[in-house]
């Protein structure tokens, strides 16, 4: 897939701000300053497409990416981030619950986790509710650019293993920075959208 146009459409906090057409979705979740909102703006080569910060919990709300038209790439809130509230955390539980109560639309997830380091448990806690509400999965390792290829092989096996998924999901490592990765990432995507022509 070559994405050729891309536009943030709306920004909700609940099902009644959601785009109410029938496009597929492509949800990306993971850790607060994982690089969800990077890889938007990597996949889509707009740079300020989606807003990215070094500081974790830029992103509060879920936003809808439209992607040529055709599906919507949804930046989910990121979770694990000390200075939060116990509000904000219920908040963000509430979210989460409620986008994924309707799944219809709902593609794929991207588990976004770094590739530095092992899966904490909210990632673990989101694999396992990933698998409960059986969402076909890609996992993504961000930041390849801050690992050598050796260790990067090791780590996906790993990360796989330690987030509790078989063989058969899909894991491709990449970097927002060097955009190594990406085309993988983009041609992953394509296995999980309905077929143009069956549209
Ligand atoms: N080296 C490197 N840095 C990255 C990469 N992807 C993201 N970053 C950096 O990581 C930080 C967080 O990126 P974001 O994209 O804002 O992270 P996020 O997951 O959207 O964070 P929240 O919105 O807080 O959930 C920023 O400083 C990015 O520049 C990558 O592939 N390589
Ligand atoms: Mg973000």
């Amino acid at each position: 897939m070559e994405i050729k146009k891309a536009e943030l459409v709306t920004s909700a906090v609940n099902a009644a701000g959601y785009p109410q057409d029938d496009l597929p979705h492509i949800a990306m979740v993971g850790k607060s300053n994982v690089g969800k909102s990077s890889l938007i703006n990597a996949l889509t080569n707009r740079s300020k497409l989606a807003r990215v910060s070094g500081t974790p919990g830029k992103t509060r709300l879920i936003n809808f990416f439209l992607i040529n038209d055709r599906f919507y790439l949804v930046d989910l809130p990121g979770y694990g981030f000390a200075r939060v509230s116990r509000t904000e955390k219920e908040k963000w539980g509430g979210m989460m619950n409620e986008y994924l109560e309707d799944t219809s639309r709902l593609k794929c997830i991207i588990l976004i986790v770094d590739i530095r380091h092992n899966p904490t448990e909210e990632d673990k806690q989101m694999a396992k509710w990933i698998q409960y509400y059986r969402i076909p999965v890609l996992l993504a390792a961000s930041k390849a650019d801050k690992l050598g290829k050796t260790r990067i092989k090791a780590q996906i096996v790993t990360v796989r293993k330690l987030l509790g998924f078989s063989d058969k999901v899909p894991i491709v490592s990449y970097s927002a920075v060097t955009r190594q990765g990406l085309k993988d990432l983009l041609e992953q995507l394509d296995t999980f959208l309905p077929d143009l022509e069956s549209e």
